[in-house]
């Protein structure tokens, strides 16, 4: 495929069936302002290398699909921040006809990795449904639906409906799996008050779960939901004011489409001084180590 190219160390691993875990590129681009952005970048992928797991970060350089970035070419996309192009399902086509760069969303991510092979993903949280606007439904939710891909997060941001999220993703026939809890992770704080469709307690168990998933073909994806570790997570109040505040602001500024998401986490934090993005940048860290034990785990079962 001459648009997906993976780096030599990707295609290498994948070839001896070792374990490799996917990243997504819109989180460093649109997810993070700079240099902490690139900084987090470097950090993940030197967590999931310390447990022996190759990362694969994914991005668009002038048409072509990366699937392994390399120093250079994550420092640009860092740099570039929100110039660069935020790219989900609805834009590859156009942005590879069109020989653009392009950061990958969790749906376009979750894409290519399968196309890779890979079928874990770490990231920090999944979009979902708008709290402003209900009919804002995030193509992540609908790419869990049909692309065969365990993306770790530490569940969904409370920028987010959570509610309407999880319908959502149990119409899909999602399944949503809790690491060690019963309760839907809300990203900055460790419970939501909702449930899981279902639980695991280990990394073999998170393991066999996802073979499962995928030797039954379902075709569908899953959600590792990790809860944020207390003694990092955010203080729960400052940043659901804050999380009121911007979605106001945001239906007010009449922000539309891929834009909201961006301007949330942006407005956020500013509102709690960056308290929001210390949690942030922490947990992704986290997800990433909880993703490489799972990843071990499963190329133990020789998938
Ligand atoms: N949620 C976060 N951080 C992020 C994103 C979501 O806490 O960086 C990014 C991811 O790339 C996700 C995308 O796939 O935003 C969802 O955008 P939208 O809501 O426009 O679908
Ligand atoms: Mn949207």
């Amino acid at each position: 495929m001459a648009w997906l190219k993976l780096s030599p160390e990707v295609e290498q691993a994948l070839k001896n069936a070792r374990p490799v875990v996917a990243l997504e590129s819109t989180i460093i681009s649109h997810g993070m302002p700079y240099p902490q952005n690139l900084k987090t970048a470097q950090e993940v992928e030197a967590v999931l290398r310390g447990k022996g797991v190759v990362p694969a970060t994914i991005g668009i350089l002038k048409g072509v699909v990366h699937v392994g970035m390399d120093a250079e070419q994550l420092e640009a996309l860092a740099r570039r921040g929100l110039a660069c192009r935020k790219v989900s399902r609805r834009d590859i086509a156009q942005v590879l006809a069109q020989k653009q760069d392009g950061a990958t969303t969790v749906s376009a991510t979750m894409i290519f990795a399968h196309q890779a092979g890979i079928s874990i993903f770490v990231t920090g949280g999944i979009g979902g449904v708008h709290r402003g606007d209900a009919s804002d439904v995030s193509a992540d939710l609908t790419e869990l639906g049909r692309t065969p891909m365990c993306v770790v997060c530490a569940g969904a941001k409370s920028i987010l409906d959570l509610p309407r999220t999880l319908e959502f993703l149990e119409t899909q026939g999602v399944c949503v799996c809790g690491y060690g809890t019963d309760d839907f992770p809300a990203f900055f704080t460790p419970t939501s008050g909702l449930p899981t469709s279902c639980r695991v307690d280990s990394p073999s168990q998170a393991a066999e779960l996802l073979q499962k998933q995928l030797q039954v073909q379902l075709n569908s994806g899953m959600v590792l939901a990790v809860p944020v570790p207390e003694h990092l997570s955010a203080e729960g109040k400052a940043v659901e004011e804050a999380t009121r505040t911007a979605v106001e602001e945001s239906v007010k500024q009449n922000i539309k489409g891929n834009e909201v998401t961006p301007f949330l986490l942006k407005r956020i934090n500013e509102l709690t001084q960056g308290e929001s993005l210390r949690a942030n940048i922490a947990l992704v860290k986290h997800n990433a180590e909880v993703g490489a034990l799972m990843a071990v785990e499963l190329a133990k079962l020789g998938r």
